[in-house]
């Protein structure tokens, strides 16, 4: 049976299903099934919308809807489907060739496309470390530091406002990415912290996406969160904020892996100039 279309959005918003890859993945899935059964009308068009709006900053789920819409077949579907896995394991072997031997790297939040370097590099033969935030309020660094301390590899779990003190241990930084937009990259909030503690501290600063994840949309969205998730006593004058992600300028990022090859900052701003979405 088709999973309702409600059960995936609370997953969706809930983190239960997160990351910009796992994101749009779960949502083609789940589109793929409902354009086999009922085509691509407008109960479709109204899941896409609905689906669009759950995690509005991760642009990958965006791109694919744009060329679904142009083309709407299922097999534009399964294709955007084997991009996407295909990328990832193209993204493995271009990052994991960064790193050497004994390398200490440090991550931020969940990044399917981060873990899957790292766990690259540790089949590889590497002996690595890997330094890994907790990444409040909800956590997904926790997600980072099971998945990879569970392969063997050393990982080190530490809060998010650690990333200062241990920074003088590390090799170079790895974090994944929402968007790569013209004003820099979007990724888990924390992410610019990490790159101004890192420049300080003269350590590389590596940024991996697909180019599915070239964000060309006018607006910049920033999703911002319940502010329940931070604290929920209601006092009057207390006011939460919980925004998601933040921004990167591209000056604080030493390169960007893709499945096309490892990029400068000056490569994915052309690339961004370009129309084509594959
Ligand atoms: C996840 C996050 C990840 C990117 C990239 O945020 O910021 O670094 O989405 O992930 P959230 P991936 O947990 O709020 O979704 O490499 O899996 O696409």
């Amino acid at each position: 049976m088709r999973e309702s279309l409600k059960d995936l959005l609370k997953k969706l918003k809930s983190l239960e299903i997160q990351g910009a890859k796992e994101i749009a993945i779960h949502s083609l899935k789940f589109l793929r099934k409902l354009a086999k059964e009922k085509g691509f009308g407008k109960e479709f068009n109204q899941a896409t919308k609905k689906l669009a709006r759950a995690r509005p900053t991760a642009v990958v789920l965006h791109n694919c809807l744009e060329i679904i819409k142009k083309e709407k077949k299922v097999e534009a579907i399964n294709k955007l489907l084997r991009k996407l896995n295909q990328a990832t394991k193209e993204i493995a072997k271009r990052g994991s060739s960064l790193i050497k031997n004994n390398y200490v790297i440090m991550t931020h939040c969940h990044s399917g496309e981060a873990c899957a370097i790292i766990k690259q590099a540790w089949k590889e033969g590497k002996k690595i470390k890997v330094y890994a935030t907790e990444t409040r309020p909800k956590e997904q660094g926790i997600k980072t530091a099971r998945e990879l301390s569970k392969l063997g590899i050393n990982v080190i779990l530490i809060v998010d406002d650690a990333v200062e003190f241990f920074i003088k241990d590390i090799d170079m930084v790895m974090v994944g990415s929402d968007a790569m937009r013209k004003e820099g990259i979007v990724n888990k909030i924390g992410t610019y912290t990490m790159a101004v503690v890192a420049k300080e501290n003269k350590k590389p600063f590596y940024v991996v996406g697909n180019t599915l994840k070239l964000d060309r949309r006018k607006k910049l969205i920033i999703e911002e969160r319940d502010p329940h998730e931070i604290y929920v006593e209601h006092i009057k004058t207390l006011e939460i904020r919980n925004p998601a992600f933040d921004v990167t300028p591209w000056k604080y990022v030493k390169r960007i892996v893709t499945e096309k090859g490892v990029m400068t900052p000056a490569n994915i701003k052309k690339l961004l100039k370009s129309k084509t979405l594959l």
